[in-house]
């Protein structure tokens, strides 16, 4: 359609109050017309090139899937590190993760419709027949609702939506008869029972054989949700409704959708992030567009798109305004308070926020899409994968990546609504790190640790039914493709659910639009599908122009504290208010400031200070409410310092035969030895070493020496250890965790102790490997006989380690254009000798991750907010902070910018009185009390 007009037009206006089907059908074709013209400046790239990349990723994609059916099938997923499936309860357990694992063939199925968009069309039939065969979702198994619903109900209508095309095409699939529906109308009856609570949001978890209210269920008892579990169920749930006629379905999904909706808080319009099923309170009062939340506002959109019902549409509007006055900080988009939205809830994003940018596309607003796209793109080139959470100035948070497939999505998204070829070369970079970093020998692994390159032994399927689909679509071209992707809409597990469904067994009452909440600027896009030359101003550079400011904003960045605070203060000329990061406490100005605040300053025997507020004893509701945002910044500010003086993990980096560096092992450092992240790594062939516990002298020196030595842990010291295998001749170590089964999946990684002593004589590098990662070297060796390992701090350019001819003919190639990895990040050494990381204690005392919540952090029933500090972070030079900088390559601190007037500036008026004010102190006692709440929980929570 858009090559037609030769630019990057991709969408048509419809009439106001378009007949809902076509504002349907209409809205979806924006999401999928690109063009392929571009004009000279931009580089285009060759239908060769694109051609190449997409046969790229079918290589790809059979690597990943062909190791699943050969060595995990019919297990859920595939561990590409150990090559075996993961089945649920012969593994530790690795928490919440797993409720995604129902023992029916998940990656299977979420890969169904994957298997006909990257036309394989007989493996999608040979497929269909295993599901039909083997897959039982009749389980005793405990499973989320939500992910079975997005990836196992949606994955079989996805199989059903593509095979009855199929079918109707007339070569393949002439069996079929509606079995995967059959199937998918089975787990929706088995799904039911989970939303039998008054407020009708379902329960998180469900036994797939007994329901919730069973005895035997072990379910049932959860009394919180998340918004997006409770949220993003109306486009499955609706589709097998209208392909079955059973219409109980979409009218569950729809209460839920509609509790949702009336609990949003009202004057923000803004949703937290857990609630209560039963009295639907927010238990999480919290909100970003990331996790917890993400696919509940997508489903308001494609629910509109799908089913044409204009609610939906004006709920999802209503909540992007909010969104976008609120948590929108383009590039940024930062958690907010529900209740108090001008304050940010978080320093920090998580990864999940990487489909905004193609929700934003479907929405037609296309400039913040391009801008927080940039950025996510620029933290990737940092770390070549998106970490799980990285803060304001971009350090990483969270260092895990499971191959989330969100930037590729947005990618994907973009490129069809630019048409701009800048996004073909971010596609080809996707590519590339994914064949360089997380490929392996059987399959692709996540990473454990962006920073040092270690893998996990995991491959989600969403890998399989999003990743390789959006990538293989960002490159094809229409006539690549078996069937019209523009007649189907992508659900958030892309699974591909047929437009004409709107018209199909319509038997629910669709809402008109209510006077309820319509009072949104929002006028060009409410009936109307997005049109570029509205968007665009009839520039193709349109979006080349909005990147290019934002092109430094990642790597010229400074560190920064929570911005937005109190705009209106500097506004007025005030002085802003004292920022945990600038606090000195030997600054008798800051004493005052704190004194006002209500925050006294206690000092420790240790020589640590405390610090704890009474808010009652502040000088003014304001100066309270500085005071609870001061000691908030300061447990964030202490976690965070807590986090960096952590030694990072190692890697150990398998680089022979067959591995060929491919493989590398999430490792924990020692607080002695060489320091691998100051020297060269070391490289060498690994033997175990007698007493396999090197707790004596050895009695093989000679099979360790010039080699790494393979130690186990336990009976003496680590210290000990190191010094009987370095009297040997090892020119390295590896301890190996006694404790069977242990793994850095499920136990969290510590630092090596030293013995108490001066350790200066230890002069090799020492490592810890948990028991099944250990496990991977000593199976290599029972294998291969000899296995060459390389300890560093990050995994090293397979093209380096490549040296030995010999290898380098078994090896594949790797691409001339691969980057060579980047230099170490600056490690922090803690030179302190905890006595807590003593080599006899607990590895949950030694934690390297997560980092121990603050000390003095305060019980929210006292109403006292206290932070323990150390005397090192009492003198933050806070000159260090204002270094120049900014987007357009110097430095600068947003706090220091002019702002925007605030929609919400009587709130904290500085001429407001503390007696003037009109909130009572309970209900900001009240208030203060959740902020701090919710913050603990932030702290704890996982993704
Ligand atoms: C997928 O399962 C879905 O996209 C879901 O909505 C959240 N993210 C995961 C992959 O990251």
């Amino acid at each position: 359609m858009s090559e037609a007009g030769g630019g990057p037009g991709w969408g048509f206006p419809v009439p106001q109050r378009a007949p809902w089907s076509l504002v349907a059908a209409t809205a979806a074709l924006c999401l999928v017309s690109a063009t392929s013209v571009w004009p000279a400046g931009a580089a285009p790239m060759s239908r060769e090139e694109r051609q190449k990349l997409g046969n790229q990723v079918l290589e790809m994609f059979d690597h990943a899937y062909g190791n699943y059916m050969e060595h995990a099938y019919p297990a859920d997923e595939l561990m590409p590190l150990t090559c075996r499936g993961r089945v649920r309860g012969q593994e530790p357990s690795r928490g919440d993760v797993d409720d995604a694992l129902g023992k029916f063939s998940l990656t299977l199925i979420d890969s169904l419709d994957t298997l006909v968009v990257l036309n394989k069309t007989k493996e999608f039939e040979d497929a269909v027949r295993k599901v039909l065969r083997d897959v039982n979702l009749d389980n005793d198994v405990v499973v989320s609702v939500f992910e079975t619903n997005i990836r196992v109900l949606g994955g079989l209508l996805g199989g059903h939506s593509l095979a009855i095309m199929l079918k109707e095409k007339g070569e393949y699939m002439q069996w079929y008869n509606d079995e995967l529906l059959q199937m998918a109308k089975q787990l929706g009856y088995k799904l039911l029972p989970a939303f039998n609570t008054t407020s009708g949001l379902p329960y998180p978890r469900i036994n797939l054989k007994f329901g919730i209210r069973k005895p035997e269920a072990r379910t049932g008892t959860e009394t919180d949700t998340c918004t997006a579990c409770a949220g993003t169920l109306i486009l499955e749930f609706a589709a097998l409704s209208r392909f079955t006629g059973a219409t109980i379905f979409e009218e569950y999904a729809r209460k839920a959708l509609d509790f949702l909706w009336e609990k949003r808080q009202r004057s923000s319009n803004l949703v937290g992030v857990t609630i209560n099923i039963h009295t639907g309170d927010w238990v999480r009062k919290d909100s970003g567009v990331g996790a917890g939340i993400d696919s509940y506002y997508e489903y308001l959109l494609k629910a509109y798109v799908l089913l044409g019902d204009d609610s939906f549409l004006e709920r999802f509007n209503t909540h992007y305004d909010a969104i976008m006055r609120y948590i929108s900080q383009p590039p940024l988009l930062l958690d907010v308070h529900i209740h108090k939205p001008m304050l940010n809830a978080r320093t920090w994003m998580d990864a999940l926020l990487a489909f905004f940018p193609g929700l934003q596309v479907l929405k037609g607003d296309i400039r913040p899409a391009i801008e927080t796209h940039e950025m996510l793109y620029q933290v990737i080139k940092k770390h070549n994968f998106l970490p799980e959470a990285f803060t304001i100035d971009f350090r990483v948070h969270w260092a895990q990546h499971p191959l989330r497939p969100e930037f590729a999505e947005s990618t994907y998204f973009l490129y069809k609504a630019t048409g701009d070829p800048y996004y073909l070369e971010v596609g080809k970079t996707l590519i590339e790190n994914l064949n360089k970093y997380a490929r392996v020998p059987c399959g692709f692994a996540a990473m454990k640790d962006v920073r040092t390159g270690s893998h996990e032994d995991r491959m989600d399927s969403f890998f399989l039914a999003e990743m390789f689909k959006y990538l293989y679509l960002l490159f094809a071209d229409k006539e690549d493709i078996i069937f019209d992707i523009e007649d189907y809409i992508f659900t958030t597990e892309a699974h591909l659910l047929p437009l004409w469904l709107s018209t199909t067994n319509q038997s629910i009452p669709k809402k008109n639009t209510t006077s309820e909440y319509t009072e949104l600027d929002d006028s060009n896009f409410d009936w109307t599908c997005p049109n570029t030359q509205i968007l665009f101003p009839n520039d193709p550079l349109y979006a080349q122009s909005i990147r290019e400011p934002l092109k430094n904003v990642v790597d010229k960045s400074c560190p920064r504290g929570i911005i937005r605070v109190r705009e209106e203060s500097f506004r007025s000329g005030a002085k802003p208010p004292l920022r945990a990061r600038d606090f000195m406490a030997t600054n008798p100005e800051h004493l005052e400031i704190l004194k006002k605040m209500g925050v006294s300053l206690i000092h420790l025997k240790d020589g640590r200070v405390q610090l704890v507020q009474h808010a009652i004893q502040a000088a003014s509701s304001i100066d309270a409410e500085d005071g609870l945002r001061f000691m908030q910044e300061m447990i964030e500010l202490s976690s965070q310092q807590q986090k960096e003086q952590q030694l990072p993990p190692r890697a150990v980096q398998i680089v022979s035969h067959p591995f060929f560096g491919r493989v590398v092992l999430t490792a924990g450092p020692a607080q002695f030895g060489l320091d691998l992240s100051k020297h060269k790594e070391t490289r060498g062939f690994v033997a175990s070493s007698k007493p396999y516990n090197g707790c004596s002298e050895l009695t093989n020196p000679e099979a360790v020496m010039g080699k790494i030595a393979l130690i186990q842990r336990g009976q003496c010291m680590f210290a000990e250890k190191a010094r009987n295998i370095q009297n040997a001749g090892a020119i390295g170590g590896i301890v190996i965790d006694d404790n069977e089964g242990s793994s850095s999946d499920t136990a969290p990684l510590f630092q090596m102790a030293g013995d108490g002593k001066d350790t200066d004589d230890i002069k090799i590098p020492m490592l810890f490997l948990f028991s099944k990662e250990g496990s991977i070297i000593l199976d290599a060796i029972r294998e291969y006989e000899d296995v060459e390992v390389l300890l560093s701090d990050k995994a090293k350019d397979r093209a380096a380690i490549l040296k030995d001819p010999e290898m380098e003919s078994e090896e594949q190639p790797s691409s001339e254009n691969d980057p060579p990895n980047q230099s170490a990040e600056q490690i922090i050494t803690s030179s302190s000798q905890d006595p807590d990381l003593a080599e006899q204690a607990a590895p949950e005392e030694r934690a390297l991750s997560p980092p121990p919540e603050p000390a003095g952090a305060p019980s929210p029933a006292e109403m006292d907010n206290a932070a323990n500090i150390s005397p090192s972070e009492q003198n933050s030079d806070p000159t260090e902070n204002h270094e120049s900088t900014s987007l357009g390559g110097e430095c600068t601190d947003l706090d220091d910018q002019p702002q925007e007037p605030s929609e919400t500036e009587e709130d904290s008026n500085p001429n407001v009185s503390w007696g003037q004010k009109a909130q009572p102190i309970d209900s900001i006692l009240a208030d203060w009390n959740e902020d701090i709440e919710a913050f603990e929980m932030m702290e704890k929570d996982e993704l």
